[in-house]
């Protein structure tokens, strides 16, 4: 471990990023104050405990909180470092909301002292870390790049294995002075096995919204590709496994639906920076937005000879193995069937509260059911048997929209199958 000089550290935000990464400095050695404007997620810490389920944290923030470097508070206090890591939504109108980063920083403010150093982690439109936090900062007299330093270092971390890329991912640290990139990489490379790659602030909050912008983007022309092999009838599937044996080929999955707080979220970020010029951006995020309602039309296909249907839906996680629903397409799926007076029943073996109820156990959700449409493939679904799933529903349709299951084998035990973007049979 790299000597931490006993260094205190407050990370504004315990969310996904914040609390990860303040048990993560926590555990090398440094001081840390975790500060949220939940007194129950501050409460739950303080008990060594965790509310969000990521694998491998509960244990390392129960490290940090039994060691005393980690503690959370609802204030912030002097330190030599602040970390700010609260969420940046947008508005219906896809425009950034940028209140939780100003609150942050205006909570900064009466705690910075000339030497400090900010760091603002949450992902931002590209010219906010200069444009917004460095003034309210400057509320406090002192001046950015001179009396205290400022640098974004982007969170580019996967939900599901947090913890392993927080180490093991090369990290951009972008100061508003050389300097501040500087000083942000003494502190990083503490933990962080990967490269750091220092450059300005808004260059490194333009290489974050655009990763994220890349991956819509690829995933809209899967989608796109899902609706043409569908008219075809083909399959996308095939398509992109055989065209992925090129070696400079790497197409991404159609699904129902881009979900999450990142990727549904960041491309608008540019949009709205340079609307005139980011029409491919646009498109992609409108390609993906609809993509729920196509998934909608092949479940309703699916259901159309059927006398009284009931939909089992399966997943509404916004992707496989984790328990976040966020911007979830499977809330918009269910809506339309809701609003349809479609009778429905819904199964996520990962996820506890959702806008619907739940059932309990798979028996539950199958119970009576005609048609399953299953929304998100976690690993659990791959091991249903459908010779037991059977005799639980009253009629035999299944719709994949992620190609999770065996459909052949579906078939053979008398179910009709749909694949998304594959071929009905
Ligand atoms: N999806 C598809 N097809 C695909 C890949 C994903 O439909 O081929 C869907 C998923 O089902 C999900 C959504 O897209 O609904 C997003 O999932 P994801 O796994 O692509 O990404 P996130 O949102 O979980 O995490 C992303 C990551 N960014 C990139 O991979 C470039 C992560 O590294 C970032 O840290 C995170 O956004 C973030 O916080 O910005």
């Amino acid at each position: 471990m790299k000597e931490t000089n006993g260094k205190q550290l407050c990370v504004l935000g315990l969310g996904y990023i914040g609390l990860p990464s303040a048990s993560m400095f926590a555990t090398h050695g440094f001081d840390v104050l975790g500060v949220d404007v939940s007194n129950d997620i501050v409460d739950t810490i303080n008990r060594g405990e965790i509310h969000i389920t990521e694998p491998g944290l509960a244990t390392l923030a129960a490290a940090a909180v039994k060691s005393q470097r980690l503690r959370a508070a609802l204030e912030p206090r002097p330190s030599d470092v602040f970390f700010i890591a609260v969420p940046t939504p947008v508005h219906g109108d896809h425009g950034a909301d940028l209140t939780y980063v100003e609150q942050a920083s205006r909570a900064i403010v009466p705690h910075l002292r000339k030497g400090n150093l900010v760091i603002l982690e949450s992902t931002s439109p590209p010219g906010t870390t200069v444009g917004v936090v460095q003034p309210i900062l400057e509320e406090s007299g002192l001046k950015g790049g001179v009396d205290f330093l400022l640098a974004h270092s982007p969170e580019r971390v996967l939900p599901g294995q947090i913890l392993r890329e927080l180490i093991d991912n090369d990290r951009i640290i972008g100061g508003i002075t050389p300097e501040s990139a500087e000083e942000g990489k003494k502190l990083y490379e503490t933990f962080v096995a990967g490269d750091i790659l220092l450059t300005d602030a808004t260059t490194a909050e333009m290489a974050k919204v655009i990763e994220n912008t890349y991956r819509d983007v690829n995933i809209a022309l899967a989608n796109e590709l899902s609706r043409i092999c569908d008219t075809l009838g083909i399959s996308a599937w095939d398509v992109i496994e055989l065209a992925n044996r090129h070696p400079r080929v790497n197409l991404h999955k159609p699904g129902p639906g881009v979900g999450g707080h990142c990727i549904a979220v960041d491309p608008w970020f540019i949009v709205q920076a340079v609307p005139e010029q980011s029409r491919l951006i646009r498109l992609a995020r409108e390609i993906n937005d609809e993509q729920p309602h196509y998934a909608v039309q092949v479940i309703e296909s699916a259901i159309a000879g059927q006398e009284s249907p009931k939909i089992a839906f399966l997943g509404v996680a916004y992707k496989a193995n984790v328990d976040d629903t966020r911007e979830s397409p499977a809330l918009n799926i269910i809506q339309h069937f809701d609003k349809a007076g479609v009778p429905f029943s819904i199964f996520d073996p990962c996820v506890n509260r959702f806008q619907y109820p739940l059932a309990k156990t798979k028996e539950e959700a199958l119970d009576g059911a005609t048609c399953i449409a299953l929304l998100v493939n976690h690993n659990e679904f791959a091991t249903w048997d459908p010779a037991e799933i059977k005799p639980l529903m009253k009629a035999h349709a299944v719709v994949d929209t992620r190609n999770q299951l065996d459909l052949a084998q579906w078939r053979a035990e008398g179910f009709t199958t749909t694949l998304l973007g594959g071929k009905s049979t």
